[in-house]
Parts: C-alpha cells; structure tokens; sequence
C-alpha cells in the first residue's frame, strides 16, 4: 500500500474537479485527484455546451480564457420557433449579457493542459475507489491504479464524481435527503460534423415535441430532440431523428443530413435530483455529485463549476486565514442557487415539452405563455436573467 498525504482529496476529473485542482493549485493548496477513466475518455466525452458569463468570467480569471476567447461562439440570442412563427429573443439587449457556446470537452481540455507538465497528482484509470474517516479529520481516499494500492491521507475530500460516483453512496443515507424528478420525457443528443443551418441556437417547440438546433463550431452541430421517456434509441432509426428534427424545426434537414456524420448519438433522460446538504464531515459534494438538471436549460456544467469556485474559495479562507465560515455555510449556499437553477430548468422543461397527451388546452396555455416570452417585456427579462445565470450572482 502506497500512502500520499495532502491538503484535499479529489475524487472525480471532470470539469468540477479538475477546476477545483487548478482554482487550489493557484493558490499553493496542493490536491491529488482519482479518476477512474483515462485522459483519452474525458478529453472525447461530449457533453454541455452552453456557458454563461460567469462561467466565462471564472475561467478567465483562473487564466482559461485565451482559446475560449479564440474559439468560442459569442450569442448575443436565440431563436424561438412556436406555431412556425420565428420570434429572437435577445439575452444582451434584455439583460445585457451574452451566452458562449464552447464545449465542456474543450473547458475539460484546457484544465488539463493548464496542469503542471510533471504533474503526479492526478490519477487516472482508477479502480476499487474507497472513501474512509470522513467524520474525522483524517479522512482518506483508497484506489487501485495498475498493481498498486494507494492510500491519499488529506485534510478534506471533494467529491467531483457525478452522478453514478462513489462520493454520494459514501454519506449515510440517514443524513441526506436525496431529491429525485423523472421527467416524461427524454432527449436524444446528436453531434454531426456539419455546419448548423441557423448561426444561432434554435429552440422550437412543436406539437410534436420539442427540438434545439444547438452548435459546438461552425462546423459542427448538437441537435436535440424530446422523446417518450421510456424509449430507447433503438426505437428512432436515422430516418426517423431527420425527419421528425426537420418536421419539428420547419427546415429541410436532407442537407445537413447529406453533409455530416454523425459522430455522437446518445439518449438522456431528462431529470432532476439534488442532495442535502451537499456536506457530511470533511465530505464535501460538487456537481453532479450534488445534483443533476435536466439539460433543457443548460444549468449542468455552469452551476457545477459554480460549487468548485465557492468551495475553493472557502478552503482558501480556511487555510490562508484559518477562517472557516465559508466551509461551514458552503451547503447551503449552494443549495440555494442549486433550487434556483432547478426552478428555472422545471419551468423552461415543462413550457417547451409538450407531453404526448397534451390536451387542446395545454396546447393553447402553452403558446400563450411563449407569446408572453417572446415579447419584450417583463417576462422575456425575468427569463433572460434565470437563462444568462445573471439571477444566480446577484
Ligand atoms: P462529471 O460527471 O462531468 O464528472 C465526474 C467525473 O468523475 C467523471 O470524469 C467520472 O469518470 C469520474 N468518476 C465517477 N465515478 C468515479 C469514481 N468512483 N472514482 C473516480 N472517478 C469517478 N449540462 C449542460 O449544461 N448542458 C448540456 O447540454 C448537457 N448535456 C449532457 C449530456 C449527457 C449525456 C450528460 C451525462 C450530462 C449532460 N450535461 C449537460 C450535464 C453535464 O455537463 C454535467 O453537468 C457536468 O459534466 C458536471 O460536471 P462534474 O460535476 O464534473 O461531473
Ligand atoms: C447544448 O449545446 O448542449 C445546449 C445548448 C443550450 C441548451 C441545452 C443544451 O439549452
């Protein structure tokens, strides 16, 4: 058994943890960190897309910004499309900030590049991970990388490790409250290396169902399209994703179809779920560790990067100052922002998926609250300041 002491614990290199790492890093406060899957995987893993500004302004400020600045997609707007009428709706005249499109695989690409290049405290292909004395103050993280067995000793852990990780499981279930909504709906989630047919994003709400002309670059677009919650890819050959994507957007898809590959399908759920608190001991949970958002409003990788900065921030306190007020009010300020980003992904979830049994009437109750976002009022403000994550800083 090999034994490593350090500061904090990592387990998880996503876009959490490893912002986390860098954040601590940045400030003299060493970490190790455990990941289960190879470097090769997280850099490929394609995922979110959609960045806000202060998501943009946290990387800029850890020195992360000059291929985002470079690369990324500035959007002032989007478009909406109901009833084949096309109305834009635009963030910066609204509330005066833009949304980004650079993909989290690229954000997950650059932390890793931002690493010391002799770096020996990240692990990756971990196997057998094994959190331990998490209520005392030494607790500790145990893994299998090749033939070792390796003990990381640390003062706090920081579980970074999603949804299906082992950091949650590791608190007992007595403890936590675990809330969970299955939405009715699912997506399937394309990437086809071929240019979008709108520059901007396209969100249409169809009586069919719901469709998102997203983009990775002007080369490449995510396309999304809401399903039954209980089918399976099996059930939408390529035939009919193209037809019911051009159907549901109003566009002749043949061409993009023509052009691109498709080089990723996959088929999300659609879910909520968030765990209080997100602290038990020296455990401290990040991201979709803590929670999940359904991915219509694009909440996901913003408000996990917005646990990591907060969390930072209050290990900083603790170890610069010996202050521990921001360790201690760390849960449940999150979760006030985590209830706030699930209140506007349910809502934006349910006005633009329409369910397979909608009535006459929820078809009518629901283009009339579109009709009221797409206007320039109040309503089109109070959703560019919950969209832009604007609300969430204040
Ligand atoms: P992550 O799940 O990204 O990272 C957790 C890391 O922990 C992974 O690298 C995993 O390998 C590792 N791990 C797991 N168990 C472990 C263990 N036992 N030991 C060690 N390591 C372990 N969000 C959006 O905003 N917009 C979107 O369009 C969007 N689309 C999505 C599509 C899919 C298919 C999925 C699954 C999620 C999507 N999300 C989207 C949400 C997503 O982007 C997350 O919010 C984001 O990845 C959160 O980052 P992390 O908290 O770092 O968790
Ligand atoms: C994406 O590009 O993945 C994306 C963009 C906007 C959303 C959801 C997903 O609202």
């Amino acid at each position: 058994m090999r034994r490593l002491r350090t500061k904090i614990a990592i387990v998880g290199a996503g876009p959490s943890g490893l912002y986390l790492s860098h954040e601590l890093r940045g400030h003299g406060i060493d970490s190790v960190m455990v990941e289960r899957c190879s470097r090769e995987h997280l850099e490929r893993r394609v995922r979110a897309g959609l960045l806000e500004e202060g998501t943009v302004r946290l990387l800029r400020a850890s020195g992360l910004g000059s291929k985002l600045d470079k690369e990324g997609l500035v959007h002032d707007g989007f478009q909406l499309r109901f009833e084949n009428n096309l109305h834009r709706i635009s963030t910066a005249s609204l509330i005066g900030e833009p949304t980004y499109i650079y993909g989290q695989q690229e954000v997950v690409k650059d932390l890793l590049a931002a690493r010391p290049l002799d770096d020996e405290t990240l692990y990756f292909d971990a196997e057998d991970v094994r959190l331990g004395g998490i209520t005392s103050d030494n607790p500790c993280v145990a893994f299998t990388v090749g033939p070792d067995r390796v003990l990381v000793e640390a003062d706090f852990i920081a579980g970074c490790d999603g949804y299906h990780g082992v950091s949650r499981p590791s608190i007992p279930a007595s403890t936590l409250t675990f809330h969970s909504r299955r939405y009715p709906f699912n997506w399937i989630g394309m990437l086809v290396s071929a240019a979008p047919f709108a520059s901007e994003l396209v969100y249409s709400v169809h009586p069919g169902g719901f469709a998102l002309q997203s983009m990775r670059t002007p080369e490449i677009s995510r396309l999304y399209l809401q399903t039954d919650a209980r089918d399976e890819l099996s059930d939408w050959p390529e035939t009919r994703i193209w037809d019911e994507l051009g159907r549901r957007l109003y566009v002749d898809m043949s061409e993009t179809r023509a052009r691109g590959a498709i080089l990723e399908q996959v088929m999300v759920p659609l879910r909520a779920t968030v765990t209080e608190p997100m602290r038990y001991g020296r455990l401290f949970l990040v991201g979709d560790a803590a929670h999940i958002f359904p991915p219509t409003a694009a909440k996901g990788l913003n408000v996990a990067l917005e646990d990591s900065s907060a969390l930072a921030r209050a290990l900083i306190a603790w170890y610069d100052r010996g202050q521990g007020d921001l360790l201690e009010g760390y849960s449940a300020a999150r979760l006030r922002s985590v209830w706030r980003a699930q209140d506007f992904s349910s809502w934006l979830t349910w006005l633009f998926h329409p369910a397979a049994d909608a009535s006459a009437f929820d078809y009518n109750l629901r283009t009339a609250s579109l009709a009221r976002l797409a206007e320039a009022g109040s309503t089109a403000v109070a959703f560019a300041d919950e969209y832009v994550g604007y609300s969430r800083r204040r």
